[in-house]
């Protein structure tokens, strides 16, 4: 799929400017790549953005998140708002596969022009799912949609940089999430803006909001108590109600002129995450590509070198860098 003939950097930019569907799909399956003209685009693109308003929706496999987001665009789209979906699936090495299943549960909303649904797996990127999520999260903000909800799989830690860029994270759990509440108590896992209580019409629902209520009421210092909310997402039970949740933290956030610091400190985290993500890959590169540093990893493990010094070597041979190893006296 490489970047065909019709589509130029300035064609394609304004295709996606226009929103038309054809020019989105392209662009993003060219930031999914890594293509070059995806990179360029974007950065014409960027001035543009910041419209968007980005829900991420994260929570343990299965718990309903793709269902829950389905019954959420069919309740913005009711107020004529376009949206779109960009589902993340880590787990998944190919596109096509991570597809399936969330084509079934979004189909409802795949005639309709004002919402555009994207699956991603972990295929392709250069420079890992943060980096591909984010620009494809620009491409869905420069082409005017209001709304841009971000699915994916998490139980604490790994999704951080994906869902890090979302102005309102909504964690999806279900009776049986018991994990996620540990982790939620241990402080492993972040507390969300909102949580949604999934699969409500399950005999222990009540048993898990219960066990959820007692795990926020440990924080009582924060300016925001995250709602929670029971919903069934395949009847579209208190979806509503989910939805105007999410509102209020919107609102919360406008109010207080927190949203702007919010997005301040997504943007440097995810330049932070991105880099680092790349530096990671060129460190493991360059210690594959020359066999004095894989010399040195050897001599670690058969214990002739200690660790730090190989550490050391490395980072000044690979970075140019002395003294950021903490070996400092
Ligand atoms: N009983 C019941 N089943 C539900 C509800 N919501 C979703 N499901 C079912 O739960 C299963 C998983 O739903 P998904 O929406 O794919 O869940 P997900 O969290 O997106 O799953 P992954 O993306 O694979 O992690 C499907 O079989 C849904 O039909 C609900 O409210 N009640
Ligand atoms: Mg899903």
């Amino acid at each position: 799929m490489a970047a065909r003939r019709d589509f130029t950097r300035e064609s394609l930019a304004d295709g996606v400017r226009a929103g038309d569907r054809r020019a989105l799909a392209r662009a993003i399956t060219l930031v999914e790549n890594s293509y070059p003209l995806a990179y360029e685009v974007v950065r014409d693109l960027y001035p543009e953005t910041g419209r968007a308003y980005a829900v991420g929706v994260t929570g343990p496999p299965g718990v309903g998140k793709s269902s829950l987001i389905s019954a959420l665009v069919r309740h913005v789209r009711e107020q004529e708002r376009s949206v779109g979906v960009i589902s993340v699936d880590p787990s998944s090495p190919f596109t096509q596969g991570a597809l399936l299943g969330d084509r079934i549960r979004l189909a409802d909303h795949f005639l309709d022009p004002e919402v555009f649904i994207r699956s991603m797996g972990t295929r392709g990127h250069l420079g890992g799912l943060a980096e591909a999520t984010l620009q494809a999260l620009l491409v869905l903000d420069a082409a005017g949609k209001e709304l841009v909800f971000l699915e994916t799989v998490g139980t604490g830690q790994g999704e951080v940089e994906v869902i890090g860029i979302a102005d309102t994270v909504v964690l999806v759990l279900m009776p049986g999430s018991g994990d996620s509440i540990q982790a939620l108590k241990a402080g492993i896992m972040e507390i969300p803006d909102v949580i949604a209580i999934n699969k409500s019409d399950h005999p222990a629902a009540k048993t898990m909001l219960n066990e959820v209520r007692s795990v926020l009421a440990l924080d009582t210092e924060s300016d925001w108590q995250p709602p929670i909310v029971l919903t069934e997402a395949m009847r579209g039970e208190n979806v509503p109600e989910l939805w105007e949740k999410i509102e209020e933290h919107r609102a919360h956030l406008e109010s207080e002129g927190l949203l702007e610091q919010r997005r301040r400190e997504n943007l440097a985290g995810e330049v932070f995450a991105v880099a680092s993500s790349r530096a990671r890959d060129h460190l493991q590169r360059a210690v594959a590509d020359d066999p004095e540093l894989r010399r040195l990893l050897d001599e670690v493990q058969s214990r002739k070198l200690d660790p730090l010094t190989a550490v050391r070597e490395i980072m000044e041979k690979v970075f140019n860098l002395e003294d950021e190893d903490g070996t400092r006296a």
